[in-house]
């Protein structure tokens, strides 16, 4: 059910995306951008977009754009992620990373590009939500992506090999790297459905922790996980001497962890009845995902 529910989602968002870059001049960048972004990854962050604007009872069509541009941010962060500057990976939703296939420099204007593509998705005219809203989607997108969010997350994560952190500095660092996105989706929606303060914090920070959620997935995949399911290389985590809290507890702790974690968002989901099955279902599948 939820692979079918990926699967469909990942087809409207790259049909979205196909019909706005045909609609742009042409240029030597689009064929990797084309390569980084679309036909890849399980669209996670669209399907809990899609989820949440069920719980608020929003629209589908208001809510393409927030999904085409997340996903350009998530893409734009692997490609860069991939780099030899950075984890050096070659193989990345099992095809040969962007860099491999067009080169670096090509990868790096490519995610270059499609980061301010994705302004200019939400940002678009046609986009049809108030400009009070549009305005602050982007500015919380902007927040998210930059140095208090994934860029900065990620000079953490750099930073953190082969050292001793505690569990505090990791969660920070993996709430920045991964969280941060997961906290926009719900944040944009609640802002497109004109929730106040207050709820608007409830679901961002409630996205925040999905996201650690499905970090703390992305680290058991890597010790647990097979190269031909998750489609990058495994068993890295190790040798790069990353923090993680798997690392810093064991297997068995961090499990421990995880189920306590999505218990805790659970939880936080009730109060919403039905509205929520959706997006309960795919919080269920993060923590037993294989790939
Ligand atoms: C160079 C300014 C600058 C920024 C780069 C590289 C970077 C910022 C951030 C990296 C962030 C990163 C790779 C976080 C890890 C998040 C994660 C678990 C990614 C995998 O996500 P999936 O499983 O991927 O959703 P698919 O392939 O399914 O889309």
């Amino acid at each position: 059910m939820i692979k079918k529910k990926l699967l469909r989602n990942g087809k409207k968002i790259d049909k979205f995306l196909i019909n706005f870059l045909k609609k742009q001049k042409s240029s030597l960048l689009l064929k990797p951008m084309k390569y980084g972004v679309i036909s890849g990854g399980k669209k996670i962050r669209s399907t809990i977009i899609l989820d949440v604007g069920k719980l608020l009872k929003i629209k589908e069509k208001k809510l393409l754009n927030i999904c085409a541009a997340v996903e350009c941010i998530h893409s734009y962060s692997l490609i860069h992620d991939d780099l030899p500057c950075m984890d050096d990976d070659k193989i990345r939703r099992g095809k040969p990373t962007t860099h491999i296939k067009f080169g670096e420099a090509s990868a790096v204007l490519a995610g270059s590009s499609l980061l301010t593509l994705a302004f200019e998705i939400i940002a678009d005219k046609k986009y049809n939500i108030n400009s009070q809203s549009k305005n602050e989607i982007i500015r919380s997108l902007a927040k998210c992506s930059g140095h208090t969010g994934i860029a900065g997350g990620q000079e953490l994560d750099l930073k953190f090999e082969n050292k001793k952190k505690s569990i505090n500095q990791i969660i920070d660092m993996q709430k920045k790297k991964t969280g941060r996105l997961f906290n926009f989706c719900l944040y944009a929606v609640s802002v497109i459905a004109n929730k106040k303060t207050k709820e608007k914090k409830f679901l961002s920070n409630l996205g925040e922790e999905i996201g650690l959620l499905f970090q703390l997935t992305d680290d058991f995949l890597d010790i647990k996980g097979s190269r031909k399911k998750t489609g990058k290389p495994v068993k890295k985590d190790n040798k790069k001497g990353k923090s993680t809290l798997l690392k810093l507890m064991g297997e068995k702790k961090a499990y421990m962890f995880a189920t306590n974690l999505k218990r805790k968002i659970l939880l936080k989901l009730e109060k919403h009845g039905k509205n929520a099955k959706e997006l309960i279902d795919t919080i269920k599948f993060i923590l037993e995902r294989k790939y």
